[in-house]
């Protein structure tokens, strides 16, 4: 069965760009219909004092469960050379699973949906480009429901060509 699952892409470490677009030629390994959002430069959320975000996010369909997917998911932020320090560290590669059909998980590390997915512009922003209408399983609520919750903060993202 073909499951549809939406993935946060982020780098603040080398040749982000590229990196995002590695990643996304990469999950063809192991899934069809990668479709991204467009790109973003954002301003780092949470620990401030670190390089400027590139973020992204897709939507992609696969045969693997959750738990098999995010194990592909770090092998290609190893492939891609991130090495875990600590938390919210400078990273050329991040990817999260957002959201995986209507699951609902708590099964440490994998928390579906992202826990903190509702509380991101750098999430919702590029999510709402590509799917403004899926909603949160829990809440109910639709991406662009979530988007207009939040405090707005323009000067924190800026649309950027994939080229
Ligand atoms: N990821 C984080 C913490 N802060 N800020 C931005 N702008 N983009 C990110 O991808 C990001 C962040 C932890 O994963
Ligand atoms: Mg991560
Ligand atoms: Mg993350």
């Amino acid at each position: 069965m073909l499951n549809e699952a939406y993935i946060g892409l982020g780098s603040n470490l080398g040749d982000s760009v590229r990196n995002l677009r590695s990643a996304l030629d990469m999950m063809a390994r192991f899934a069809v219909d990668v479709q991204p959002s467009p790109l973003y430069r954002t301003a780092p959320q949470g620990f401030r004092s670190q390089p400027a975000f590139y973020n992204a996010v897709c939507r992609l369909r696969t045969r693997l469960t959750p738990f098999r997917l995010m194990e592909e998911l770090l092998g290609i932020e190893a492939t891609i050379g991130r090495r875990r320090t600590f938390r919210n560290a400078p990273r050329p590669l991040d990817l999260d699973i957002l959201l995986y059909n209507r699951l609902a998980l708590h099964t440490p590390p994998l928390l579906l949906p992202h826990p903190r997915l509702t509380e991101r512009l750098f999430v919702l922003r590029p999510l709402a480009d590509i799917a403004p209408h899926l909603r949160h399983p829990v809440s109910g609520l639709t991406v662009s429901d979530m988007l207009q919750r939040l405090p707005p903060d323009p000067d924190s993202m800026t649309q950027l060509r994939w080229e």
